[in-house]
């Protein structure tokens, strides 16, 4: 009898860890690859295009970036407008890229509210390949990312951004955008996401950037 009672215990515990689950999938928009291909050269690539990851979340996680506010470093995007990155068009042409200055540059978005987030989706670009130099994603209450920052992703493998080195991979850009897995997730309002330019000129450009959380 004994044994019995602690079958159905390790069943019901079971029942609860996977009650209330979901595989997390991105909306992907469709390809859009024009022009002749320039070469990705990139110390820390990676070159396998493999697919994203399908991570299990809560089953009350989603997207709670779609319209959230943007500000960047560069106030002044030399195409487009910064409410491009979290407006849901993930369109290749032109029209749906947000391009600020080149160098060492930050999108941050506002959760309006502190959040638990599970996963960070980006579209850089994709009507090319290319892959984006030091991208750092950090996650913290405080907007001006002083205190308590959570760093989620690295691909600053040389420590040129100076935010520490980091051991994540470079990535080139396709229209299945990159999801970064934040597990376990971490609470925050602010999400902050930095490059330096990519493989093909010095600029950075965002198509979409989607926070999923709860
Ligand atoms: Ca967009
Ligand atoms: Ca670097």
């Amino acid at each position: 009898m004994k044994k019995i009672s602690i079958v159905f215990a390790a069943f019901a515990f079971a029942a609860a860890a996977f009650a209330g689950t979901k595989v997390l999938k991105l909306d992907v928009p469709p390809a859009g690859l024009e022009g002749t291909p320039v070469p990705v050269n990139l110390a820390n690539l990676d070159k396998s295009k493999a697919p994203n990851p399908q991570p299990t979340v809560p089953e009350d996680v989603q997207l709670i970036s779609k319209g959230k506010p943007v500000t960047a470093s560069d106030d002044f995007p030399l195409q487009g407008d910064l409410s491009q990155i979290t407006d849901g068009d993930k369109g290749a042409s032109m029209g749906s890229v947000c391009e600020i200055m080149g160098g060492l540059q930050w999108v941050q978005i506002d959760l309006e509210k502190t959040a638990e987030i599970f996963a960070v989706a980006i579209w850089h670009f994709h009507s090319q390949e290319r892959a984006y130099n030091d991208v750092v994603v950090q996650v913290s209450d405080d907007p001006e990312f002083k205190k308590d920052v959570k760093t989620i992703f690295n691909a600053d493998h040389d420590n040129s951004a100076k935010l520490g080195a980091g051991k994540d991979m470079a990535w080139i850009e396709t229209n299945e955008g990159k999801l970064i897995v934040v597990d376990p997730a971490v609470k925050g309002r602010y999400v902050r996401l930095y490059s330096n330019g990519n493989s093909t000129n010095e600029t950075n450009s965002y198509i979409e950037v989607e926070i999923f959380g709860r």
